[in-house]
């Protein structure tokens, strides 16, 4: 990961964590890893949030600094036909469970699915379970749910369960991703798989969706 990046974003040092950006891309390094440490830096800026260290409009600020730093990204992101990836594939419909607004981290994971050849719904943020729910009657066979609230657990559970009780749990693969869907609360909210971070994000689809992607395993993007 790119430490001087990391640093520049738990700084809140928006001049500095751009102009890196724009030097990592100059030099090719991959978006993935370079996504990856912006995560990791505003994961450190939530962590002085919590700490009382840092106040709400600093995690407004870091904010600010993930989608400028978005927008330096997104060319650099191949274009869907140039991936290879799985024109054929179904539908992939993701959303931020109801009660939480947070959108940085969903909105990423949409464009790395997006440009390596997926098909990806986007529900938006505060998305209530009966939207998930509809588009799984219709026929959506993977539904990802990202939430970062840990209050908004107990609501996914109770997604998943509406999904069991109306006998529609083996006809999806739930994905949860965000700060609070780690492993544990997979278990207990009873998905398939968690993502919390960047790197295993497109593994995880290309391995669920059996595509087969050379790229990633030579660590190109
Ligand atoms: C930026 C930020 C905000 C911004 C959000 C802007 C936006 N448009 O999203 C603003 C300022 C609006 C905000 C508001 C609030 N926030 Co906030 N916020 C953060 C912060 C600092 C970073 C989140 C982020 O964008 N990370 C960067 C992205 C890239 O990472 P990510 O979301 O984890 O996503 C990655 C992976 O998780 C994964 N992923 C994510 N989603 C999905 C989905 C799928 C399907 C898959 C496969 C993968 C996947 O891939 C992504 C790419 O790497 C976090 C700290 C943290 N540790 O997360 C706090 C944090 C989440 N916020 C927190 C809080 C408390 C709030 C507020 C309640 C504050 C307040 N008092 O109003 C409100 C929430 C209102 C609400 N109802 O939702 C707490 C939550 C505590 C908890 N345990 O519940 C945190 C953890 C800070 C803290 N440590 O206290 N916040």
């Amino acid at each position: 990961m790119y430490e001087p990046l990391i640093r520049a974003i738990e700084l809140l040092e928006i001049d500095n964590a751009t102009s890196l950006t724009k030097k990592y891309l100059s030099e090719n390094v991959p978006v993935v890893d370079l996504i990856e440490s912006c995560r990791i830096g505003v994961q450190m800026v939530g962590k002085r949030y919590q700490e009382g260290e840092y106040y709400l409009s600093d995690l407004v600020m870091s904010e600010f600094i993930l989608k400028e730093i978005t927008e330096l990204v997104e060319p650099h992101l191949p274009a869907a036909a140039e991936a290879g990836g799985a024109p054929d594939s179904p539908e992939i419909v993701i959303g931020t469970i109801e009660g939480d607004i947070h959108d940085l981290g969903k909105n990423i994971v949409i464009y790395l699915l997006r440009s390596s050849g997926y098909k990806v719904l986007d529900l938006g943020v505060d998305v209530p379970k009966e939207k998930f729910v509809e588009a799984v009657k219709n026929g959506t066979r993977i539904i990802g749910i990202c939430f970062l609230m840990t209050s908004c657990t107990a609501v996914v559970k109770e997604l998943i369960d509406i999904l069991e009780r109306e006998n529609l749990r083996r006809k999806v693969t739930v994905i949860i991703g965000g700060y609070a869907a780690d492993e544990q609360t997979r278990a207990y909210v009873g998905a398939d798989y968690s993502a919390t971070n960047t790197t295993n994000i497109i593994p995880l689809f290309d391995s669920i969706l059996g595509v087969k992607r050379p790229d990633f395993e030579s660590g190109k993007r």
